[in-house]
């Protein structure tokens, strides 16, 4: 094959990543969980060009040059796999707004990762796709898996990957605060916070008990204390993001007023929980059923949408008509 299209969706952690042990091989800190989304897709198309350099287009335009780098250096991790050498074209639609957070690297590399590796004739299974794609961005390898995936933090590039997780089922309604780029990307983000954050020791060793309960919590399908859970994971991370110096701080009032909105609604028996990334924007985490009531709670506070689990990453038809991305489409950052 010399060209092959794939889909993915963002997904949002549970319990969340923050920080890297080993930024050369992308293994984390700590292992994390997340919900793959069923909105904001990527899809993407590899197909070998036989020019003499890689070239990415993204939403129909000549990507910019920190873009561009990024997927040629993934590319040659993809080339060394497949000892090939051919460059290649690579177009992208991205249903999110890029560069609003982690939703667009995370779908992103996805989709790359397994067009990339189609195309380049890498036959991978489902583990080493995701460690593959874990190398263009670590959320990305959990965006492989459908639902609810854990990523183990591992020892080494071998046992770094994601893979499904059995839980209840659930929704996450996401209030959009402020879809523009972010100005301190997660990446450099978490380098601040190794680098200066005096919490930052607690936050890796709780995150390890932190996921085992999760784990735990999803086998029993305990709705209730994933969503205790999710809401420690977010405000230990902000904690120790908080912390860094200088200092960093995503969460906005308006993102407050979400978390005091998923407070009152428990006192009133309506179980949401709220998370947020490296950004002002918030997902509440509800059941299912109890969605469209969450959501009514939330209407003014942002944009809200609705969202449910999503597919895993998976090869697709090429497009035959450029898909538009949603001019009002939120996303968590
Ligand atoms: C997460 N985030 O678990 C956490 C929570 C943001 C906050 O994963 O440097 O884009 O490419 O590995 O994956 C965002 O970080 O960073 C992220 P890199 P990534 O979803």
């Amino acid at each position: 094959m010399t060209a092959a299209t794939a889909r993915a969706h963002p997904n949002i952690a549970l319990v969340k990543y923050w920080g890297k042990r080993d930024e050369q091989l992308m293994l984390p800190a700590a292992g994390s969980l997340s919900l793959t989304l069923d909105a904001f897709a990527t899809t993407t198309t590899v197909e070998l060009s036989g020019e003499e350099r890689d070239a990415f287009t993204l939403n129909g335009a000549a990507a910019t040059e920190g873009q561009t780098e990024r997927v040629t250096a993934f590319l040659e991790l993809v080339r060394q796999w497949a000892g090939a050498s051919e460059h290649a074209a690579v177009r992208s639609t991205n249903l999110a707004p890029t560069g609003a957070g982690l939703a667009s690297s995370a779908s992103g590399f996805a989709a790359l990762a397994l067009a990339a590796s189609a195309a380049y004739g890498l036959e991978l299974e489902p583990r080493d796709l995701s460690r593959l794609a874990r190398r263009g961005s670590g959320s990305a390898c959990r965006s492989i898996v459908p639902e609810l995936a854990i990523w183990h933090a591992g020892i080494d590039d071998a046992s770094s990957f994601a893979e499904p997780i059995a839980g209840p089922a659930m929704a996450m309604v996401i209030v959009t605060i402020d879809g523009s780029t972010k100005a301190v990307s997660s990446r450099e983000a978490m380098r601040r916070t190794i680098a200066t954050s005096p919490y930052y020791p607690g936050w890796v060793s709780s995150t390890e008990r932190t996921l085992a309960e999760m784990a735990a919590a999803c086998g029993a399908g305990d709705f209730t204390r994933i969503g205790e859970l999710t809401e420690v994971s977010a405000l230990r991370m902000h904690a120790s993001i908080q912390a860094a110096e200088p200092p960093l701080r995503y969460l906005r009032a308006a993102s407050v007023a979400v978390f005091d909105a998923a407070e009152q609604m428990r006192t009133e028996g309506l179980e949401a929980y709220a998370t947020a990334d490296a950004g002002p924007n918030v997902v509440l985490v509800c059941r299912p059923e109890d969605a469209a009531a969450v959501a009514a709670r939330v209407e003014g506070l942002g944009q809200v949408r609705v969202v449910g689990a999503g597919p895993g990453a998976a090869l697709v038809e090429e497009p035959v008509e450029p898909v538009e991305p949603a001019p009002d489409a939120g996303v968590p950052a």
